[in-house]
């Protein structure tokens, strides 16, 4: 593809000439000549199980759920590398951070390959994004672009719209939903595409003043691996810097004399209080979009798509952050409603990656899915058909180390009943059998009665990295840190020896 704009026949060629053109015709065919409108909103850090639809009992989101029943709910809906710019990567491109070359956060995306926003911008789409970017480089492929610097500010924040600061003031989500209502009035009379992404709920947690009381007079109970040990598994887990009693977030308000029991306990409620009520503002401001696209009668012509960047610990094994390929930071919520297709209150119980949205997205609109994308078009699924050979397992890889947080690179597979992940500059394995330990406490990677599960899951997860062409987990092997408390694997020989996936 060529560095600016591609052109349609570029695409055409991409497609495969002829048999694409075809298709498109065929596809727009099928669906009267109509195109839906495409909604996709995306949360930064926002957890399953701080969704009442997912079965929260810490909160309620009954704008979000509304998405849920009235559309369908992803159980296993999941991340490939659950950091925030190497997901925004993911969802542009369809492909895993390998080959869209953005691994970690310190890179830059590189917005001159082929992005799906491009493709429907050439397919005749309005395309835009509003809210947070996080990629580095300028957006490419929107008509219109109105975006955070970086993190972005939840008081009065900066955006920066097509290359231009401004300060807007008032509270970041209130702002974002302003800003894409706005897109949406322009450009309400053709298909459009907007890229509707909220800042919350990420770290900084800032609530605004309407929220400021929820929770004011309780406790949220503390989640049952809130003291957990990190015994039992690979060093890595214990090696991590990001434990609720270690959070450097409070540190001014500890009283003296204050036990680290206390101060963990203290960390979790102010942590988790705010997070959940920078997300009761993201709820009301999904609701007050639901109601606005009703009101100009674009609700049901428009597909909407609810999802976040990656999962997070709410206190789960006594974190917070995400990065690990553990159930709390490898799941996302997934929403998707559009009644023409879609059985009010559906349930998906089948494996999606987020390699899958781009595909979706062009399916909803008509286009093939260009041969390079690693992702699939769940559309489907949302229809309640399920292919034979939709996939049975999902591989995952992380990277970045030691900034922030510390957590080792790692890849591992993940099937409906096990989980196999190697942290591979350490060459330690861990193995779990997620349906007698669904909290993944136990690895039983070392257990001989899991050799069989152990050498299948091996060998399926070096099929999937050669079937996504994965050779970024070759690395040299790095020494380990000294020993740490509750890490009870012994530290084995460093050296500069290769190490392979599998
Ligand atoms: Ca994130």
């Amino acid at each position: 593809m060529s560095a600016s704009r591609i052109t349609r026949r570029e695409i055409l060629q991409g497609f495969g000439g002829l048999a694409a053109a075809s298709h498109l015709g065929l596809s727009f065919a099928a669906q009267g000549g109509k195109r839906p409108n495409i909604l996709y909103i995306m949360t930064d850090d926002h957890a399953t199980h701080a969704l009442s639809c997912y079965g929260s009992t810490i909160n309620k989101t009954p704008n979000l759920d509304r998405i849920a029943h009235e559309g369908m709910r992803f159980t296993n809906a999941f991340v490939t590398n659950s950091l925030c710019g190497p997901s925004r990567a993911t969802l542009l491109t369809g492909k895993y951070s390998h080959a869209n070359g953005m691994m970690n956060n310190g890179q830059q995306f590189d917005g001159t390959q082929q992005t799906f926003p491009k493709i429907l911008q050439q397919a005749g789409y309005k395309t835009g994004i509003v809210g947070k970017w996080h990629l580095s480089s300028d957006p490419t492929g929107f008509d219109y672009w109105n975006i955070l610097p970086g993190q972005g500010l939840y008081h009065n924040p900066v955006l920066i719209e097509m290359g231009e600061k401004k300060v807007h003031q008032g509270y970041v989500t209130d702002i974002v939903t302003d800003l894409s209502m706005e897109f949406i009035k322009k450009n309400q009379n053709q298909p459009f595409c907007l890229l509707y992404h909220h800042k919350a709920p990420h770290r900084g947690w800032e609530p605004d003043a309407k929220h400021a009381d929820m929770f004011k007079d309780k406790d949220i109970p503390e989640p049952k691996t809130f003291h957990d040990d990190y015994a039992n598994r690979a060093s890595a887990a214990a090696h991590a810097d990001m434990r609720i009693a270690n959070m450097p977030d409070y540190v001014k308000e500890h009283k003296p004399g204050m036990s680290p029991e206390e101060i963990k306990k203290y960390n979790y409620q102010r942590y988790i209080k705010d997070y959940l009520r920078v997300i009761a503002s993201v709820d009301d401001n999904v609701g007050r979009m639901l109601d606005f696209l009703k009101s100009i009668g674009q609700l049901d012509n428009t597909v909407i798509i609810y999802t976040s960047d990656n999962g997070f610990f709410l206190g789960d094994h006594g974190w917070f952050d995400k990065r690990f390929m553990y159930e709390e930071s490898l799941h996302v919520p997934l929403l998707v409603r559009y009644p023409a297709e879609i059985k009010p209150g559906s349930v998906c119980d089948e494996f999606v990656i987020n390699c899958d949205n781009a595909p979706t997205i062009l399916d909803f609109c008509g286009l093939p899915t260009p041969p390079d994308m690693h992702g699939r078009s769940f559309r489907p699924l949302l229809r309640g058909e399920k292919p034979a050979d939709w996939r049975t397992s999902v591989y995952y890889h992380y990277y970045e180390y030691p900034a922030a947080h510390r957590v080792r690179p790692h890849c591992g597979v993940r099937t409906k009943d096990y989980k196999l992940i190697h942290y591979y500059t350490l060459d330690e394995w861990e193995l779990f059998d997620l349906k007698k330990d669904p909290d993944e406490l136990k690895s039983v990677y070392a257990d001989p009665a899991y050799a069989d599960v152990v050498k299948e899951m091996k060998a399926e997860l070096e099929r999937l990295r050669t079937y996504y062409k994965d050779d970024t987990c070759v690395v040299e092997l790095t020494p380990k840190a000294p020993a740490e408390k509750g890490a009870k694997q012994p530290a084995k020989k460093a050296g500069a020896k290769k190490t392979k996936a599998a």
